[in-house]
């Protein structure tokens, strides 16, 4: 119960997970993992339907919102903790998996998207020995460690594609990290998603090279891919499966996809959900498409976990 006709501050998307966690106490487990630069709660929910020492089924993954401006990527992750307790339809993925689903990554630039500036990518923090403090922010998507700081970055605080001072200088990302590490021989499939441009990418997104998974990521990137154009609308584009420089036509480092795989998760996806727009009017996707969107990406979501067991 969270309405999907627009878009949600960060209290309403938390005053749902903390109900969440309430009504199914023996399935779902909140957590904080840290505050933001800005001392916002960093919160994720764990689903599983067996206790959480037992370690026996693969993880899926998901986070959403460490781009701040891409408001169509929340909804679409508490609408995947929807389907796994509110409105399940398919419970073999509530049975079959464990699920970490981290709906806003960086809380800070989200809410400064809805008090200051519609378009901020980044997040909101600062450090005195740099400009930063006169350009706030670190472009969460460079701050990975893979790589990093090599391609496509920036080293000016005031660039959006800022890499940080350093790897992991934000606790934003640190928390993805901890995600990653804790559970990294369980994880089967992590996606992290952003808009826009309809696409599934997957690494190396840094120098267009293919993974020694090259096959299977896209593999289960073109059955994610179908998945989600058969509920799509005329309207909407077809998606694009492909490896991340060669779909995006540039290279970046230091993003969450490629690390992840970098660190040994076997399956690890963008995806860029529609914006049906150009410029920065895709990152504000009509509100009225929220909920198919939802819809669309959940299916991509569910093909993706089944595939993922099958190869795990
Ligand atoms: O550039 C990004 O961070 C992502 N696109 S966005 O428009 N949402 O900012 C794409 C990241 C793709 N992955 C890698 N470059 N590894
Ligand atoms: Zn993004």
């Amino acid at each position: 119960s969270m309405p999907y006709n627009n878009y949600q501050r960060l209290d309403v998307i938390y005053a749902y997970m903390q109900d969440i966690a309430n009504r199914f106490p023996n399935t779902v487990r909140l957590v904080t993992a840290a505050n933001s630069f800005q001392g916002r709660p960093i919160r994720y929910l764990r689903i599983s339907t067996t206790n959480f020492e037992d370690h026996s089924k693969p993880v899926i993954f998901i986070d959403g919102g460490i781009h701040s401006r891409e408001w169509i990527s929340p909804p679409t992750v508490t609408w995947a903790i929807r389907k796994l307790t509110e409105d399940v339809t398919e419970p073999d993925l509530l049975n079959n998996y464990d699920w970490i689903l981290l709906p806003v990554v960086n809380p800070d630039g989200y809410e400064f998207t809805f008090t200051n500036t519609r378009f901020w990518r980044k997040t909101r923090s600062t450090n005195t020995h740099s400009s930063s403090s006169i350009c706030p922010g670190v472009d969460g998507n460079r701050n990975y460690d893979f790589a990093w700081n090599t391609v496509g970055t920036s080293n000016s605080p005031c660039s959006d594609i800022y890499a940080g001072d350093r790897p992991f200088s934000e606790v934003e990302t640190q928390v993805v990290r901890d995600i990653l590490q804790e559970h990294l021989a369980r994880i089967a499939l992590y996606i992290t998603v952003h808009s826009y441009g309809s696409m599934i990418l997957y690494p190396w997104g840094h120098d267009g090279s293919l993974s020694h998974n090259g096959l299977g990521l896209h593999t289960v990137g073109v059955a994610m891919a179908n998945a989600i154009d058969a509920l799509s609308l005329p309207n909407f584009p077809r998606y694009v499966v492909g490896n991340s420089a060669l779909v995006l036509n540039y290279r970046a480092a230091g993003a969450a996809e490629d690390y992840a795989h970098s660190i040994g998760v076997p399956l690890a996806y963008t995806y860029e959900l529609p914006g049906l727009s150009w410029g920065n009017q895709g990152f504000h996707l009509d509100p009225r498409y929220i909920e198919q969107v939802c819809r669309e990406t959940w299916a991509g979501f569910v093909v993706g976990a089944r595939r993922a067991a099958e190869l795990f």
